[in-house]
């Protein structure tokens, strides 16, 4: 096994995340179908001796470290950087209509993830300091969200125009959070066709090896 610090030249841009987080998924997603090289560091923002901060001042990963040390976050920053880096697959189209579009998927999805996080995070507070209604209103969010989502997507099989783009990897990854973290609002039920669409884009190895574990 050679010792990194020896093989100094094998500095490599790195991505600090953690194996459960929908917004890391999303970067990881996209790096995997444009084909780019990078460390993965896991790092749980939320134990003790994270050092998450000293890459990112807000606390949160994804963070992406160039092998400068130059750090990017947002994982919406972070995907906007990957795409523009590789010739494989372009995932944000250029003509400022579609591109918009896109973008404006990957706020929808993101916003359901945001949503959906907050419910969680409150659950995890003691008994008796939850507010239900903050846990109501949250997922009342993440209700109306799918519904815009599903309605947009109509028939379709990708969220925009008719190839895969970020704006399917964002849905994708805030449908797999649903299921990891909210298995009882069974969104499958509600949304049949949302399902079907998850299942076929579940069938990418991007998708299928970085579902949240843990
Ligand atoms: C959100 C990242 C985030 O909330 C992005 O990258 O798109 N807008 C940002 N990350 C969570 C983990 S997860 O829910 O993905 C995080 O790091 N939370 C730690 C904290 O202190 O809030």
């Amino acid at each position: 096994m050679t010792n990194s610090k020896k093989a100094a030249g094998t500095h490599k841009m790195k991505l600090i995340a953690s194996l459960t987080s929908p917004f890391a998924r999303k970067v990881r997603i996209v790096a995997a179908e444009k084909h780019i090289e990078y460390e993965l560091v896991i790092d749980v923002p939320w134990e003790a001796d994270t050092k998450v901060p000293e890459y990112n001042p807000l606390g949160k990963v994804p963070v992406w470290v160039f092998e400068d040390g130059k750090t990017l976050f947002d994982s919406r920053v972070i995907v906007e950087y990957l795409d523009s880096v590789s010739p494989v697959g372009h995932l944000i189209p250029t003509d400022p209509r579609a591109r918009i579009a896109v973008k404006r998927c990957e706020a929808l999805a993101d916003g359901i993830i945001d949503a959906a996080a907050l419910a969680f995070l409150e659950r995890k507070r003691p008994e008796g300091q939850q507010s239900q209604e903050w846990i109501t209103r949250q997922l009342g969010k993440v209700e109306a969200g799918l519904a815009v989502m599903s309605a947009e997507m109509g028939m379709n099989n990708w969220c925009q125009g008719d190839s895969f783009t970020l704006a399917d990897i964002a849905t994708g990854c805030a449908l797999g959070y649903l299921d990891f973290r909210f298995p009882e609002l069974d969104w499958r039920r509600s949304q049949p066709h949302l399902s079907e669409y998850y299942d076929r884009i579940m069938l990418r190895p991007s998708f299928r090896d970085t579902v949240p574990v843990g």
